[in-house]
């Protein structure tokens, strides 16, 4: 990114992130560990500094079931294994119903589940990835430094018969580049600017 264009985006308050949210829907297979794949294709290269991932219209009748990673076919990163299951066990009856995405500094996604309880939905929200008996991941511990380009590869897959479900589409978003600072930070700015004038005229 050129200075100027930098300097722009830093006037305007715009982020500098890339997002593709064209992954298709599809019904995850029941009681099947080769699971389901959708892939998103990203043209641009930028290099990542962090990465989230939405599942939209997600439903399940039984989370516990269900394992979802994101790959760019180097690296994988786990977005939730079989919440509430720390090793054989059936897993946390809580559901999936709405959209749901995950990024570094989400919420608790099997604290959320666990406080759901059974047949209830997880509230639809952003939770923080995390790996088989809930070992923390991190999005951009993973994929930090790599390029956006290439195909990213959401997969889906069900542990247990019985309870299924689906989504009906997937979105990848990523921020790249330079760190661009955010509204709040602009305003943090500017209160810095102010501070400095108050002690100017001291
Ligand atoms: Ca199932």
């Amino acid at each position: 990114m050129g200075a100027l264009t930098a300097g722009l985006l830093m006037a305007s308050g715009a982020v500098a992130d890339i997002t593709d949210n064209s992954g298709a829907g599809f019904s995850i297979p029941d009681n099947s560990p080769a699971g389901i794949t959708s892939d998103i294709s990203i043209g641009a290269d930028e290099t990542i500094t962090d990465v989230s991932v939405t599942l939209f219209g997600a439903q399940h009748s039984w989370v516990g079931d269900v394992t979802a990673t994101i790959t760019n076919g180097t690296e994988t990163a786990a977005l939730f294994v079989r919440v509430g299951d720390p090793g054989g066990t059936s897993g946390d009856s809580s559901t999936l119903d709405g959209d749901y995405t995950f990024a570094d500094g989400g919420d608790d996604l099997w604290a959320a589940a666990d406080a759901a309880g059974f047949g209830v939905a997880i509230p639809v929200g952003t939770y923080a990835p995390s790996g088989v008996a809930d070992a923390p991941v991190s999005l951009a511990g993973t994929f930090g430094g790599v390029s956006t380009q290439g195909t990213w590869t959401l997969f889906m897959s069900d542990a247990a018969q019985g309870d299924t479900g689906s989504i009906t589409g997937w979105g990848i978003s990523f921020s790249s580049g330079a760190a661009i600072p955010e509204p709040g930070s602009l305003a943090l700015l500017g209160a810095m600017g102010l501070a400095c004038i108050v002690r100017r005229r001291r």
